[in-house]
């Protein structure tokens, strides 16, 4: 019950896919988004690294057998890659190297994929900045 009500407020009845919950987003910079109350815990999600500047949780619609967000806790104007600034050089450093560090714990020994959407034509559909660890089964390219 309470997953279908988190669902829909990423996908509406109306909206099938993800390409369409990402042209429906508002890229707002003071609006806040879901990843705000899955840091603060008020939504819950299943985390599976957490230190006092990123958190890593499982992705609600995965990808793959291993699919993981790496979020900032804190966004900073960081609603997407194409806002980076120097003074972001250090977290998202951070947010690649956890996200290998994540990956090693889930045991993805045989490579894995991290991709970062960016505005609607990259398919973002939450505007805090978050790196998809995608793994478990064999990748293809080009991706969609
Ligand atoms: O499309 P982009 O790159 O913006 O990625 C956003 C990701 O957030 C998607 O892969 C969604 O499946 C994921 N998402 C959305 C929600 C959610 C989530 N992952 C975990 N838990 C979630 N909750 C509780 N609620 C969501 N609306």
């Amino acid at each position: 019950q309470n997953r279908v009500a988190i669902l829909s407020s990423h996908l509406s009845p109306v909206m099938t896919s993800e390409k369409e919950a990402a042209l429906a987003a508002t890229p707002s910079d003071d609006c806040p988004t879901i990843f705000d109350k899955i840091i603060s815990k008020e939504i819950p999600s299943t985390v599976v690294y957490e230190d006092d500047k990123v958190l890593a949780f499982r992705d609600i619609t995965p990808q793959g057998p291993v699919h993981i967000l790496l979020i900032p806790k804190v966004r900073d104007g960081l609603t997407g890659l194409s806002k980076a600034e120097e003074r972001h050089i250090d977290i998202l450093g951070r947010l690649l190297y956890t996200a290998k560090l994540v990956a090693k714990q889930e045991g993805l020994a045989e490579g894995f994929r991290i991709v970062i959407n960016d505005g609607p034509q990259g398919c973002q559909s939450v505007y805090h900045i978050h790196v998809h660890l995608i793994g478990g089964r064999q990748m293809n390219w080009p991706p969609g």
